[in-house]
């Protein structure tokens, strides 16, 4: 049987699910607690994070490893977008920065009384950047790179679903309105609620 080893507010492991999901493979989800990480999970990867899936006696422990993973078992919608090169590489770039910069300014903004170096808008000002790429490349097309779902929609959505969350009056006032129905509509998928039942 295969296993996710997932944590249901983790925003990598939302997005591991979320291709799991979408790619129709059956897994166990197995839900965990980060204070407290089942030794069976640890074996499998010693670096303690979540997710990890364990398939065919296969481990996969990087959320878009196990996505890639999903993705090349069934990918009915072309989140790959497999006959565009040129999309292939701006998937990647915007994973790519995503992971690196936004989710430290993320990181940053959410939790702002911990680098009282600067005030929280600065941090927040430094996220909005993406936010702000992120809206224009929504011109004309309700998904980030075509007009469909990409890898890199499901990859970046958990991510800036917290930032949104961080002070949701305020996200809600920015001029990024194409970013916003792109989240709502997320948010109301059957994929994303489907993934968060409890
Ligand atoms: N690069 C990893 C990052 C995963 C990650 O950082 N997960 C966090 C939870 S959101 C975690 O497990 N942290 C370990 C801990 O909190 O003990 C991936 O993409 O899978």
């Amino acid at each position: 049987m295969n296993t996710l080893y997932s944590f249901r507010r983790c925003p990598y492991a939302m997005r591991a699910r979320m291709a799991l999901r979408y790619s129709g493979v059956a897994v166990n989800i197995v839900e965990v607690s980060l204070k407290a990480k089942p030794a069976e999970m640890l074996a499998l990867s010693s670096k303690g994070t979540v997710p990890v899936l364990s398939v065919n006696g296969e481990v996969i422990d990087e959320s878009l490893s196990i996505m890639r993973w999903a993705l090349a078992q069934h990918d009915p919608q072309d989140w790959l977008l497999k006959d565009d090169p040129a999309g292939q590489v701006q998937i990647a770039a915007l994973i790519e920065e995503n992971d690196q910069a936004f989710k430290v300014h993320l990181n940053r903004y959410k939790y702002a009384e911990r680098y009282p170096e600067r005030p929280m808008e600065f941090y927040r000002a430094e996220g909005e950047v993406f936010l702000r790429r992120l809206d224009g490349l929504l011109e004309g097309r309700d998904y980030v790179l075509a007009d469909h779902p990409s890898l890199a929609d499901v990859a970046l959505m958990p991510f800036i679903r917290q930032f949104a969350h961080v002070d949701r009056e305020w996200f809600g006032q920015t001029p990024y309105v194409r970013l916003q129905a792109w989240l709502q509509r997320f948010l109301e998928s059957d994929l994303f609620t489907s993934i968060m039942k409890k």
